[in-house]
């Protein structure tokens, strides 16, 4: 049989799940709040234009406005200026918007410490178990942050010295970048980069060596709890907006019931 029609029977009789990492997109999805004298992004927000009535009798739409950085969405390279000469969100491969998902848990560890940061370690630990990262595929690093993910605040975990909430070490996010083979790393924060890295050196180094490496990160992510540590094929599907730094996306994985 085919590849595609072996899936579509799979699909159909339930061995293989398709699980929806999005968050839902509405004016109350948290955004990310910089701080001065940086521009913010704005929400998203719809402005109705008929909604079966004089406008529009049989028809119901809206018009959107929103930052192409809202909700759950993909930075493309160009995003930074480490990767200015990179790809916008348009100019991204297709291959590289589907491919094998490795999940590494660190749930427990960001419990005791909303500003834990992952380190090449936690990678190795995890590699000792479930063999390499793969090829062409992502890293999604689940910390359980997406059960804040229905609360501005909570989701940002702010107090006076800023954001408190979990990313990755300057080492590591440059050895994903340089060394490791995949092509982005999605997380459930409402940005790829610690609460506090912005006084990291360099600073916010996922996105800076991420995204200079011409790679792609995935935010605020739903549902990793849902995913085996290897197996499942992750595919993300941005807006194709031309010169677009990023875009909300409708990330899903498909996975295997064993
Ligand atoms: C702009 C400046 C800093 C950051 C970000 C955007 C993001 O997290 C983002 O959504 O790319 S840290
Ligand atoms: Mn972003």
């Amino acid at each position: 049989m085919d590849p595609l029609a072996s899936l579509l029977d799979a699909l159909a009789s339930g061995s293989v799940d398709i699980v929806d990492l999005t968050q839902p997109l509405s004016d109350v999805t948290p955004i990310i709040q910089l701080p001065p004298p940086f521009a913010n992004t704005p929400g998203f927000k719809l402005h109705e234009l008929s909604h079966y009535d004089d406008r529009g009798p049989g028809w119901y739409w809206n018009s959107f406005e929103g930052g192409e950085h809202v909700g759950t969405h993909l930075d493309a390279p160009i995003h930074w200026i480490t990767g200015r000469d990179q790809n916008d969100v348009s100019q991204i491969p297709l291959s590289t918007l589907i491919g094998p998902a490795a999940v590494i848990d660190m749930t427990e560890r960001v419990a005791a410490d909303p500003d834990f940061l992952l380190s090449i370690d936690d990678i190795r630990t995890w590699e000792d178990e479930h063999g390499p990262l793969p090829q062409g595929g992502w890293l999604l690093y689940r910390t359980g942050w997406d059960a804040r993910a229905h609360d501005q605040q909570e989701f940002l975990n702010a107090d006076e010295t800023g954001p408190h909430t979990p990313g990755i070490a300057v080492e590591c996010a440059k050895w994903l970048a340089e060394e490791a083979p995949v092509v982005g790393v999605g997380v459930e924060t409402v940005g790829t980069d610690a609460g506090k890295a912005h006084s990291f050196k360099p600073a916010f180094p996922c996105h800076s060596f991420l995204l200079g490496a011409n790679k792609c990160g995935l935010t605020q992510l739903a549902n990793l709890a849902q995913l085996p540590p290897t197996g499942a094929v992750l595919v993300v599907a941005p807006l194709k907006i031309v010169k677009g730094s990023g875009s909300p996306a409708r990330p899903f994985a498909l996975v295997p019931r064993t």
